[in-house]
């Protein structure tokens, strides 16, 4: 765990989050900002800043992960319509919280990546 990182301290249970699924490895839960009608984060619970030093260092972790988010979308009812599963990876792309998580986002018409 890193003490200055906010999702380690979410995985701690020092930081409140609306856990929607959890397993050994991973938690998810929603998106403080929602972004889409369902806006879910799932992350490892071991500390890796990006979704590339994740799949380096842990790749069972990074299935984990993949197969957390698509339990999650299967219980939120995305499967139906389909839903993005996004890394957000560096801050060109916009990454602020450096622990890795997919956002599973869906329940609405989402339109293409780069319109
Ligand atoms: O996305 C980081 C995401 O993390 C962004 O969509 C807001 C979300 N966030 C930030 N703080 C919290 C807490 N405390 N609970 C739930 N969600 C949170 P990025 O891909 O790094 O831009």
């Amino acid at each position: 765990m890193d003490n200055d990182c906010l999702f380690c301290r979410i995985v701690a249970g020092e930081i409140p989050a609306t856990v929607v699924h959890e397993t050994d490895t991973t938690l998810a839960f929603r998106d403080i900002d929602p972004k889409a009608p369902v806006h879910v984060l799932v992350i490892p619970k071991g500390h890796h800043p990006d979704v590339a030093s994740l799949a380096r260092a842990d790749p069972s972790a990074a299935a984990d992960v993949l197969a957390a988010a698509a339990e999650v979308a299967e219980a939120e009812g995305l499967v139906k319509n389909g839903y993005r599963l996004l890394f957000n990876t560096g801050e060109y792309a916009g990454q602020v919280v450096f622990h890795v998580h997919g956002h599973v986002l869906g329940g609405e018409p989402l339109g293409p990546m780069l319109a």
